[in-house]
Parts: structure tokens; C-alpha cells; sequence
């Protein structure tokens, strides 16, 4: 193999590797899991089921939660766009999140990308 031959491989390989670490960086894209709020009576109630947040706007106020209870078979979760608010993947039970401060928050389903809805805070 000739020198020239050899940087271009490495190269090659080089490049492999950010592509690996690129695609391994999003498969774990989903943010940490933020623990549910426990002690408080919810404002509203989300069904979680296959596969749609029903209903999947719902507005509260400042200082006040959202219960999400998943119904199954299959397994959901509620991720926010900003990460202020993740469950963990579940098929029953329920996540509750107390939000603080007003504004439009987006959420979906890691693994259902169809599953969206929105808090309205205000
Ligand atoms: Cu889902």
C-alpha cells in the first residue's frame, strides 16, 4: 500500500467513525428522564393510548399539573421538546408534571413520532 493509499484509508476510516458516533448520538437522543411530580392533585388528565395523546391539547395554569395515564398495550412515553418534562417508556401508571411558568409546550413519543400534543400554560 502506498503512502497516499494509506492516509486515504485512515481518512476513510476516520470519517466512519464520526458517522458511527453521529448515528449512535441520535439513537440516544432522547433527554434523561425528569422524575414525576408526586403530591399534587392534577388540573387535568391525559389518556395515553395506541397511538394518539387523547386529548391532545390541554390548557392549565401557572402552578398547576397534568396527569398523563397510560392505558397500553403498547408503550409511550411523554417527552417535551425542551426536556422540561420525560417519562420513562410505560404501558400503565401514570406521569404527572407540575408546570411553573406560562407558554405553549410541545411534547411526543420517542418511539411514536405520529403521538404529539401541547400544554397550554396561561
Ligand atoms: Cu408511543
Amino acid at each position: 500500500m502506498t503512502r497516499r493509499a494509506l492516509r486515504s484509508a485512515l481518512a476513510t476510516a476516520a470519517i466512519a467513525a464520526l458517522l458511527a458516533l453521529g448515528l449512535a448520538g441520535c439513537s440516544a437522543g432522547k433527554p434523561d428522564p425528569v422524575p414525576s411530580d408526586t403530591g399534587v392533585e392534577p388540573a387535568v388528565t391525559v389518556r395515553v393510548i395506541d397511538n394518539t395523546f387523547e386529548p391532545a391539547h390541554v390548557s392549565v395554569k401557572p402552578g398547576q399539573a397534568v396527569r398523563w395515564v397510560f392505558e397500553g398495550p403498547d408503550q409511550h412515553d411523554v417527552v417535551a421538546g425542551d426536556g422540561s418534562f420525560v417519562s420513562e417508556l410505560m404501558s400503565s401508571g401514570e406521569y404527572v408534571h407540575v408546570f411553573a411558568t406560562a407558554g405553549d409546550f410541545l411534547y411526543d413519543c420517542s418511539i411514536h413520532p405520529e403521538m404529539t400534543g401541547t400544554v397550554t400554560v396561561g
